[in-house]
């Protein structure tokens, strides 16, 4: 489906990562349960947008962009761009968490909500979970009830343009309340289950709820 790839993976960084998960780097023991701060416990704002992957780039044009969305639903579907864009469209604006520290404000998204996907496939009332796969071999996995939240989305444009190949275009998920690691670029299946299936970070020390606010950073 996607039409190449450029870079190897980064086994340097993905090494690190997992060390810091066990010595919980950044954990500070002040959990803001009230949201007081609009930064998270251990976070700091920067104004650029860094870049973060295993370091593959998947190389997925607009015109081979497919998205399935199977398992616990009623209606699977395989939707092309230009089926994506005939949903609803859905705009937002929101913070960005990643759990190496950095927090980007004010990011403005144009994109699909997950509920107009909802209601399109139709979760069975047995779908519990939500498991993301990547053009990359990335994966990672959310509750049910965090992916249908009125703020997430399939986000195409950032600022008005078209979402980079390197940001995860053409498209990525947005969950803006969890750590920015739940956020699939280059997503391409989205499957709803029954069970739990922990996907690449959270097999490698990650946690597996993600609130930033609470410092589920590992666990
Ligand atoms: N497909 C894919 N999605 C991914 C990742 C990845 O390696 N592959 N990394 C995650 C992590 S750890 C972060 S912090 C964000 C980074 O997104 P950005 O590069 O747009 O800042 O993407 C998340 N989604
Ligand atoms: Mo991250």
């Amino acid at each position: 489906m996607a039409d190449g790839f450029s870079g190897k993976i980064k086994e340097k960084l993905i090494e690190a990562k997992q060390k810091w998960a066990e010595n919980g780097r950044l954990l500070t023991g002040q959990a803001d349960h009230a949201h007081e701060n609009r930064l998270p416990p251990g976070q700091r704002e920067v104004k650029d947008w860094p870049v973060l992957d295993l370091g593959i780039t998947p190389h997925v044009g607009t015109d081979d962009f497919r998205l399935t969305i199977d398992g616990e639903v009623e209606n699977p579907v395989t939707l092309d761009f230009g089926q994506l864009l005939d949903l609803p469209p859905f705009m937002a604006k929101n913070d960005i968490h990643c759990v190496t520290s950095w927090s980007r404000y004010d990011n403005h998204w144009q994109g699909v909500s997950a509920l107009s996907l909802a209601d399109l496939v139709k979760p069975t009332s047995d779908a519990r979970h939500v498991l993301f796969t990547a053009h990359d071999g990335y994966t990672t996995n959310v509750r049910i009830d965090q992916f249908l939240d009125d703020d997430v989305l399939l986000a195409h444009h950032w600022e008005d343009a078209p979402l980079t190949e390197e940001h995860g275009g053409p498209v990525r998920v947005i969950i803006p309340k969890l750590y920015f690691w739940k956020s699939a670029k280059w997503v391409r299946q989205i499957t709803f289950s029954k069970t739990d299936k922990p996907g690449f970070w959270e097999v490698r020390g990650y946690h597996n709820n993600a609130d930033p606010w609470t410092e589920e950073r590992y666990g």
